[in-house]
């Protein structure tokens, strides 16, 4: 028998923060997936050695496969929730242990920057105004109704999971979760947002880039378009 919660962790290049994650995440009643993408710096071997399970993909094919990929191992495999979490120690262990408290009562949890008691620590000016921009953006385009739509640290319930038909979601870059989060919407889900605060990494490097930005830009941009021409 496993745990009810399966983490999922996509990787790249994450072998100097991963420990860190893993030692926390032993202390919960959880089960921990890594989507690695074939890390240079040796990452799935040091999550193996550590007896943690690792996906190897071919190379490095972008977050939202590897969260396609998590999710449909988590339902195939009868997890009841399954978790969302960074590698690089920006999601904090006792924002998660918040969060599981509230399993149950939301369809989707949700740890959110952007309401009251949210915070984020250590990150740039510029990383902060591409986040509230691009959550207003959002908002302003889609309606979504939800504070941070760009957040990575979240708790699915896997009967909401099966309903969104997760293979079907197209977004490669950060704009995965904005279209999950529509999903979420359309098949009728109630989330919560729960306050956590994001601190920017200390080791490795991000992997934001122009053409995931530029992604976002355009999939809410058409999105935004074919909603005011109501299809
Ligand atoms: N498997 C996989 N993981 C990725 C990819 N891009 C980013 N990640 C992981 O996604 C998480 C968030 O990425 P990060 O670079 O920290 O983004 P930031 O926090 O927005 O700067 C980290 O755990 C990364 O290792 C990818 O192409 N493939
Ligand atoms: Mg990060």
């Amino acid at each position: 028998m496993h745990n009810y919660s399966l983490v999922v962790v996509p990787t790249f290049n994450e072998i100097e923060s991963i420990g860190r994650l893993l030692d926390g995440l032993a202390s919960l009643p959880v089960d921990i997936l890594i989507i690695d993408d074939v890390s240079p710096d040796g990452t799935a071997d040091f999550c193996r050695a550590k007896g943690v399970e690792v996906i190897s993909r071919s190379g490095k094919l972008g977050l939202g496969s590897a969260y396609r990929l998590g999710f449909k191992e988590g339902i195939d495999r009868g997890y009841q929730q399954i978790i969302q979490m960074d590698a690089d120690g920006s999601h904090q262990i006792a924002d998660l242990v918040k969060m599981m408290e509230w399993i149950g009562s939301e369809d989707l949890l949700i740890g959110s920057r952007w309401i009251e008691d949210g915070a984020t620590k250590n990150w740039s000016k510029f990383r902060e105004y591409l986040s509230r921009g691009a959550n207003a953006y959002a908002n302003t385009l889609l309606s979504l109704g939800i504070k941070d739509s760009t957040a990575g640290f979240r708790i699915y319930d896997a009967k909401l999971l099966k309903k969104m038909n997760v293979a079907s979601i197209k977004s490669e870059g950060y704009c995965f979760q904005i279209e999950m989060t529509r999903r979420a919407l359309a098949c009728e889900a109630t989330i919560g947002e729960i306050p956590i605060t994001f601190i920017e990494r200390a080791q490795g490097t991000s992997k934001m880039s122009f053409s995931i930005a530029a992604e976002a830009m355009f999939r809410i941009t058409s999105w935004g378009l074919l909603r005011l021409i109501g299809r």
